[in-house]
């Protein structure tokens, strides 16, 4: 089906299909569009990553719409100027600074949530027409360690297996990867495939509990650092007991001895390997007999893997048992690394990190420049392409730190929260003379540092395609124009190109044709009859089969995975099911690997292993999740997961504050106390920024430390110290939309806003007592306190604010396990005009006599704790009881495992029928 075009306004009901923005599992989405908003979303039943299927973040993207928040005209230093201002500064400025300090003095920062073509002109502009080689993505900080032990291993950095590999597996493997929570379409369809084949098993390895244990058959709580011990220990394991694929090995790999010895010499026993993860022996040994005695494995590793300073090593630790055991090129077999972001293997393909020329063509490959420099016809240019590779993220920004780098274009990326040391990169950022920032919203913790802000269109509003974890290209559809004066990112690449003289190599009307050309640059000189490329007969990238679609093919293009070539026109589900890899001998090869801890040292001032990571709910910095309420109610505030002991230890409390410091930053947030958590270690999540709390931003606590081959971030092992954040008082309070400015009350220990629906939420906590709040709140707020209640003997206070019928605030001093749910407040926040009952009962915060619905559980159906709480006391003691009383669990299924807690926690008071007293002051 065609999207309609971008600018169309209709009166009628149109339906699309596009694909959804967020992680790499990549879902179709069938937007429905009415008189010019998108009004609803569902899942695309004919889609292959989904069927149908949308976790809540995908079911909530029409939630995030809307002009309000969005970035909607250029800046330049601060004033508001027309794109031609804009652009034509921005090649002035380029111009000026490539004059004086050379070509290497420009970069750019891309991201993984670029679409793909957006993707190809920048790296075209900066690599090809530019001359400098610095422009990398934040996929470094993401997937850099799996493209390398792909490509150590395979000769190219190829995702073996597909989804249905992962339903047809006998045994999956999820190793540092959350898939419950980061990729929940596809825990959804593992959990059915289970259901379908019982002897289906699931292990976990991840210091943490998490969510996706819930199906799990074993589960192994490693310490943090330690995976390469097990992979070596396995491979070891494998050797001893005869359980390896000696035909496969032979024919088609190479490397084996020396990655045997080097997994003997550090794994010796079950035991030993057992002792350097910190895992029982025993549940260790059955993870090892149950890979090496199925042929049908897929292990599955993400961020856990990856962001470790040997995340690389580690990527190979696994790969070396995958091929070891020929479990590979099967279906329902492979080493399987689970992409992040929508397009951080669209970004892949085009060659958009530092190390990589174009379509999957890196400096070194033989002939790629000059290859490359033909087909873009820069090879009559000077500057010609740049001869070896550039600056990889965290040495990009030591470069700008250094002066060397002078000018940084940042496309779709927030590098002032997401890499490592975030202080040093804002400190790098400042002393950049020329920061050009494309972004879609108005407000982030980058914006600040930029001269020349570029307003983006987003999802909904562009076109083009992206690549998700199985290689599969789908399309994103324009379905709405863009706000304001909001440009696609390809068009505005395209701009500044032609602006700087290079208009025939940018002279693109549509994405169709950036596509097509990137198409036929996989294509040029690549096979094996017209390689061009000694020793290396085949490019594994080639999507030359789908050159020459032209709009109307590209605007009705089905799902595809790459490569798609004459010989394989509709794709390909798997690769290397012939054993031919795509090394210069067609082998795949073992490496030895030396296991390596963390490098980030523990010590005595910073004891605790810090981890950091992903939230249901929530995609990174929230600037497009935070705008539907409903994905709030998850988790509210930036928090910290502590371990009871470590908690005791510290003298902190379940949901009080808590200060974690690092050697270079701090972070301020509530605690949950959870056994969830191995003792030592701290889970923080990423996404809360500047923006939304007063001092969370998990990335202040990491070094920027990186693993030497791929570049990564170790960010999930940081050092940190715990102690409580001494407060004298806690409140909340809500505003409605619009009804001050000022936020005086950030001058507090601690403050996080919550977006909710028509109003905003407040978390404050201070040390300075307050003696008269009254007199507080009239510094703080515009209008009178209406109604008040205040209790001197514990400091508690409630007070709101009523004007011209409508409520304008309200607050409530005291801790917030004390406050209503507040659905009912946030309903009396967006009606025009107050009765009278819901004013006598604004301070209590509910209905009289009604029940409290507790914090939202289910999100999709916004069903509260104590509503469930109340059921399972009432005797419905399973999930699908629940879910037919409540429909809590029905829609996405990600809050099931917190309702089976639920149940576990309340089955001895099950059938009591005594339901929760409801807290009111
Ligand atoms: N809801 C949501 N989903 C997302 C995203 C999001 O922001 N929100 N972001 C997307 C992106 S870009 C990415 S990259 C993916 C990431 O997806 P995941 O990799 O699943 O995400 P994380 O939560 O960063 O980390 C995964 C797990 O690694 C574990 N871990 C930490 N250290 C170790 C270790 O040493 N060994 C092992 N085995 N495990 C360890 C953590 O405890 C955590 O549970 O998610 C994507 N999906
Ligand atoms: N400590 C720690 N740090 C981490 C991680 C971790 O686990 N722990 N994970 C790392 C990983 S895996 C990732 S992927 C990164 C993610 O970190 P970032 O990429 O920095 O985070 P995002 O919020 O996704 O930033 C995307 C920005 O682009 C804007 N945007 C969205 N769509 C478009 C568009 O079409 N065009 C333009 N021009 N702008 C757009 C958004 O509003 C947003 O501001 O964080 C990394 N940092
Ligand atoms: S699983 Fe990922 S791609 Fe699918 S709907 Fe959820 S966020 Fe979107
Ligand atoms: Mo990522």
């Amino acid at each position: 089906m065609r999207g309609a075009k971008a600018g169309q306004q209709s009166t009628t009901t149109q339906q699309a299909k596009t694909t959804c923005p967020y992680c790499g599992v990549g879902c179709g989405v069938t937007a429905t569009v009415e008189a010019g908003t998108l009004s609803a979303v569902e899942g695309d039943r004919e889609h292959p990553a989904n069927f149908g299927r949308l976790c809540v973040k995908g079911s909530a993207l029409h939630e995030t719409l809307g002009q309000q928040g969005r970035l909607t005209h250029p800046r330049v230093d601060g004033v508001e100027v027309s794109w031609d201002t804009a652009l034509s500064t921005t090649t002035e400025r380029l111009n000026t600074l490539r004059a004086e300090y050379g070509n290497h003095s420009v970069a750019a920062y891309l991201s993984g949530q670029l679409l793909t073509e957006d993707y190809y002109v920048a790296n075209k502009l900066f690599k090809g027409f530019l001359g400098t080689p610095h422009l990398d993505t934040n996929s470094r900080l993401c997937m850099a360690s799996a493209v390398v032990g792909y490509k150590r291993a395979f000769g190219a950095d190829a995702v073996p297996c597909n989804y249905e590999d992962l339903e047809e597996a006998e045994l999956i493997v999820l190793v540092g990867s959350n898939l419950a929570w980061n990729h929940p379409v596809l825990y959804q369809r593992i959990k059915v495939a289970k259901e379908r084949n019982p002897l289906m098993r699931l292990v976990v390895i991840d210091p943490r509990v998490t969510d996706s244990c819930e199906i799990a058959d074993l589960y192994l709580g490693i310490k943090p650092g330690s995976d390469a011990y097990l992979f070596n220990g396995l491979l070891a394991w494998m050797a001893q007991r005869r359980r390896l694929d000696t035909l496969y090995l032979e024919r088609h790999t190479e490397g084996f001895d020396d990655a045997l010895a080097a997994a003997q010499q550090t794994a010796g026993s079950v035991a030993e390997v057992a002792a350097a993860c910190d895992v029982d022996p025993e549940r260790l040994e059955t993870f090892y007999y149950w890979f090496a005695s199925q042929l049908h494995v897929v292990t599955l590793y993400s961020q856990g893997v990856n962001q470790s300073a040997s995340g690389t090593d580690k990527c190979n630790a696994i790969i070396n048992c995958h091929l070891a055991g020929g479990k590979i090129g099967l279906p329902g077999a492979g080493p399987f690394s689970i992409t992040g972001q929508p397009n951080a293997m669209g970004g892949r393909e085009v060659g958009g990190l530092a190390n990589q020329l174009a379509a999957h063509m890196d400096y070194h490959t033989p002939g790629a420049l000059d290859l490359v420099s033909r087909f873009w016809t820069t090879d009559s240019l000077t500057p010609i392409l740049p001869e070896g590779p550039g600056y990889k993220a965290v040495e990009l920004f030591e470069a700008i730190e250094r002066g060397e780098i002078k000018a940084l274009w940042v496309m779709a990326t927030n590098p002032a929260i997401s890499l490592p040391d975030a202080a040093r990169v804002r400190a790098a950022l400042e002393k950049c003379p020329l920061v050009i920032v494309s972004e879609c919203a108005a407000h982030t913790d980058l914006l600040p540092y930029a001269d020349i802000v570029l307003p983006a269109s987003g999802w909904s509003e562009k076109d083009g395609t992206v690549t998700n974890s199985e290689r599969r290209i789908s399309r994103q559809r324009g379905m709405l124009p863009p706000p304001g004066e909001a440009r696609h990112d390809w068009w505005i690449i395209c701009e500044v190109a032609k602006r700087l003289g290079f208009a025939e190599a940018f002279n693109y009307a549509h994405p169709w044709e950036i596509f097509d050309e990137h198409a036929r640059l996989s294509g040029f000189e690549n096979g094996v009859d017209n390689s061009t490329v000694p020793g290396n007969p085949q490019r594994l990238f080639d999507i030359s089969g789908l050159v020459g679609l032209g709009r109307d093919g590209y605007d009705a293009l089905a799902p595809i995975q790459w490569p798609v070539t004459k010989a394989a026109p509709h794709g390909t589900a798997r690769l290397f099911e012939d054993g031919e890899f795509a090394t210069a001998n067609g082998r795949a090869k073992l490496l030895a690997i030396k296991p390596q801890g963390p490098e980030q040292a523990l010590s005595a001032a910073y004891p605790l292993r810090l981890n950091t990571g992903r939230i249901r709910d929530q995609w990174h910095t929230m600037t497009r999740t935070a705008r539907s309420p409903r994905l709030m109610n998850h988790r509210a505030e930036p928090f910290m997961d502590v371990h009871p002991e470590d908690a005791h230890t510290a003298g902190v409390m379940d949901q009080g504050l808590a200060v974690l410091t690092a050697e270079k930053g701090e972070f301020r947030a509530r605690v949950r106390v959870s056994n969830a958590q191995r003792r030592g270690e701290i889970f923080v999540p990423i996404h809360w920024t500047d923006c939304f709390t007063q001092q969370a931003r998990s990335s202040a606590l990491i070094d920027s430390i990186t693993d030497p081959l791929s570049g990564q971030p170790e960010s999930k092992h940081g050092a940190v110290a715990l102690a409580p954040l001494a407060t004298d008082w806690q409140a909340t309070l809500l505003i409605a939309e619009g009804a001050t400015e000022s936020t005086p009350w950030c001058t507090s220990a601690y403050w996080t806003r919550i977006p909710m629906r028509g109003c905003q939420r407040w978390q404050l906590a201070n040390t300075q007592s307050v003696n008269d709040w009254l007199a507080q709140l009239k510094m703080w707020l515009p209008g009178d306190v209406s109604v008040v209640s205040q209790d001197p003997t514990n400091g508690r206070l409630r007070a709101a604010c009523v004007k011209n019928g409508q409520l304008r605030w309200w607050l409530m001093v005291g801790p917030p396990k004390e406050l209503p749910g507040l659905a009912w407040l946030e309903a009396r926040f967006n009606e025009a005009a107050l009765s009278d009952t819901h004013r006598r009962r604004l301070l209590a915060g509910c209905d009289d006599g009604a029940a409290d619905t507790g914090p939202v559980v289910c999100s999709c159906h916004q069903v509260g704790q104590t509503t469930i709480v109340n059921a399972i006391r009432e005797g419905d003691t399973s999930v699908e009881a629940l879910g037919a009383r409540l429909a809590c669990g029905t829609q996405c299924g990600s809050c099931i495992p917190e309702l089976k807690s639920l149940i576990e926690e309340e089955r001895p008071n099950a059938r009591t029928k005594q339901p929760l007293a409801t807290e009111v002051v």
